[in-house]
């Protein structure tokens, strides 16, 4: 006699485009209609457009020390689509993108990289918790988020993003174990880049995927091509309706972060040229490019239009950005419920010197 039930320990990976644009027509989500998957090529192209004059403005001096998510547009994008209107976002620190897709206002994103709290105001208007650098706190608040929604019954699902360092973090392991242990509508998106910063996902765990750590907690765990957005919109959507019932899940999404950790790293110094270019070829865009092409739903004069109208909305949303003037009382609150006598004096200084204006 076992002593234990058998359990099923598989993880299940999903690819329904790959790097040619070549479709898997069994596995094609059958709600996913042509203009969706426009729409989401589109969407790509703008995150890839925003991440690149984000990195621009940090290179001139006009944004803070700035994450880049060249590479992992189609994880954030399909993880947008995949979501319900009402349904509740708690990005980390490279999750543009997908804010992006969700409605943020640029202008505050902007502000916000230009270093103030008021730009991170704004997203809980598109139902996101604040953009948050802490690793893997994004999944007890995510999980804490979900037992409230079970509590009030409110139908939402909520979609906790952590990367594959942040699942080596304790945070990680006591989220998706309350959600499992409670039942709650959490989604867990593990967006494995193969790095956190120059630590490479094969030193981070002896795990052979970082899907299967959901297994312990009893959810449902899954791994999708992350350079697939249709894989990943897939995965999403199962997942989304799962939370309804109760059932949270984990999907992690193989990725690659192309681009630097943040604008003070140098990756040159950890890793090879080679590897880059071997992911350089499974493109998120381009795949989804000729998947448009080969459908004839898309053409050069298309994407100039679009790109266009991408950097006229991008540059337009920099000018508002840069034209405002934040409060500088708006530092010193928020923190305290009154104010210790050191900083009053630093705020009194502040405002006598003007110094912020
Ligand atoms: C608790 C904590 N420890 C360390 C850091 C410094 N740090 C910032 S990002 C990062 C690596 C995160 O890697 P990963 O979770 O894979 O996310 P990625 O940056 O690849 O998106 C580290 C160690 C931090 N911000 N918070
Ligand atoms: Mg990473």
């Amino acid at each position: 006699m076992p002593l234990l039930d058998a359990f099923d320990c598989s993880i299940k990976y999903t690819q329904v485009i790959d790097e040619n644009g070549k479709v898997d027509a069994a596995l094609f989500p059958k709600d996913l209609d042509d203009e969706t998957v426009k729409q989401m090529y589109i969407y790509m192209c703008f995150a890839r457009a925003l991440d690149a004059k984000t990195l621009s403005l940090q290179r001139q001096g006009r944004a803070a020390t700035f994450a880049p998510l060249l590479g992992e547009e189609a994880t954030q994008i399909g993880v947008a689509f995949g979501m319900a209107k009402g349904d509740i976002l708690v990005p980390s620190f490279r999750q543009h993108g997908i804010l992006l897709a969700r409605g943020m206002r640029l202008d505050s994103y902007f502000i916000y990289w230009r270093g103030f709290e008021e730009g991170n105001d704004t997203l809980k208007d598109i139902g996101s918790f604040p953009i948050a650098v802490p690793v893997g706190t994004q999944m007890p608040h995510g999980a804490g988020a979900a037992f409230a929604q079970k509590y009030l019954n409110t139908g939402k699902a909520v979609f906790a993003f952590v990367g594959d360092g942040g699942t080596s973090e304790g945070d990680f392991y006591e989220a998706i174990n309350f959600a499992g242990a409670f039942g709650l509508p959490l989604v867990s998106v593990v967006e494995n880049n193969q790095w956190a910063i120059s630590l490479p996902r094969s030193k981070q765990t002896a795990a052979k995927t970082l899907a299967q750590k959901g297994i312990a907690a009893g959810i449902n765990s899954v791994q999708v091509d992350g350079n697939d957005v249709v894989a990943v919109y897939k995965a999403t959507k199962e997942a989304a309706a799962l939370a309804r019932e109760g059932k949270p899940s984990l999907i992690e999404c193989v990725t690659y972060r192309i681009s630097m950790h943040t604008t003070s790293d140098d990756p040159t110094k950890y890793r090879s040229d080679a590897e880059v270019e071997a992911w350089k070829a499974k493109d998120p865009i381009s795949r989804i490019r000729k998947y448009l092409e080969g459908k004839s739903l898309w053409n050069d004069s298309m994407e100039k239009e679009m790109a266009d109208k991408q950097s006229s909305e991008i540059d337009e949303a920099v000018a508002k950005a840069e034209a405002f003037k934040p409060d500088p009382k708006s530092m010193f609150e928020s923190v305290y419920s009154f104010l210790p006598q050191t900083l009053k004096e630093e705020e009194d200084s502040a405002l006598a010197s003007g110094f912020w204006m």
